[in-house]
């Protein structure tokens, strides 16, 4: 099972960009290089829908998804690149600030974290701004295959504890070498943009 029928529209660097319809929109969110195009291609089975690299930064802009003409998932720059110049960083967190306050399409979010690393100032930031705005969220655990078992263990109290969050809510899995994960995710997409 994938995402089907999911194009690429096009890039955005700013709200002049934002498409005017009322298509529901979901947005990817989380630090550079957590695998936030790598989980839309795994998700969709096209290994080139979004660019994929080893360097952090790839993605400097939103990238917009059409899904079956029934909603969008919109790529968002990552945060936090240590490559970037103290100008890029002001204008990458602008551009996904002003998105995530103000874009009236937005349903929900994908929030991404890397397995192998605890939430950090940013990630904290981001979600901080979900929560202001009441954006319902899902927390997606990317890189699960590199965790030993006690690792994996571990995993779901970590997110809660440095998220706040309660046992209720869940935590999603994934990694890019299996799809267990994604009729989960497609659920969810579906419960988002209900
Ligand atoms: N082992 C493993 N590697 C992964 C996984 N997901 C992503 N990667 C690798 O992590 C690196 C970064 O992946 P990207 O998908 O480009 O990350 P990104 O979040 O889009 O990065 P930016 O565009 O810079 O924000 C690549 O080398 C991927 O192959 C995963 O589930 N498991
Ligand atoms: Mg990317």
């Amino acid at each position: 099972m994938v995402l089907s029928n999911v194009t690429f529209i096009k890039s955005g660097a700013s709200r002049e960009d934002w498409i005017i319809d009322n298509t529901k929109e979901i947005v990817l969110l989380g630090r550079s290089n957590v695998g936030k195009s790598t989980f839309i291609n795994t998700l969709t089975g096209q290994s080139n829908l979004a660019k994929v690299s080893s360097h952090p930064g790839k993605t400097r802009l939103l990238n917009f998804f059409d899904v079956a003409g029934k909603y969008r998932i919109v790529d968002a720059p990552g945060y936090g690149y240590a490559g970037a110049s103290k100008k890029e960083v002001g204008r990458f967190g602008l551009m996904v600030s002003d998105y995530l306050s103000n874009r009236e399409n937005l349903a929900g979010a994908l929030f991404l974290l890397d397995s192998r690393r605890i939430p950090n100032g940013d990630d904290l930031n981001i979600f901080d701004i979900l929560n202001e705005n009441k954006t319902p969220f899902v927390i997606i655990a990317t890189k699960y295959d590199k965790l030993n078992q006690s690792e994996r263990a571990r995993l779901d109290r970590n997110i809660r504890g440095e998220l706040g969050l309660p046992e209720t809510v869940e935590i999603v899995h994934t990694t890019n070498t299996n799809r267990l994960w994604v009729n989960k995710i497609i659920t969810k997409l579906n419960e988002l943009i209900k």
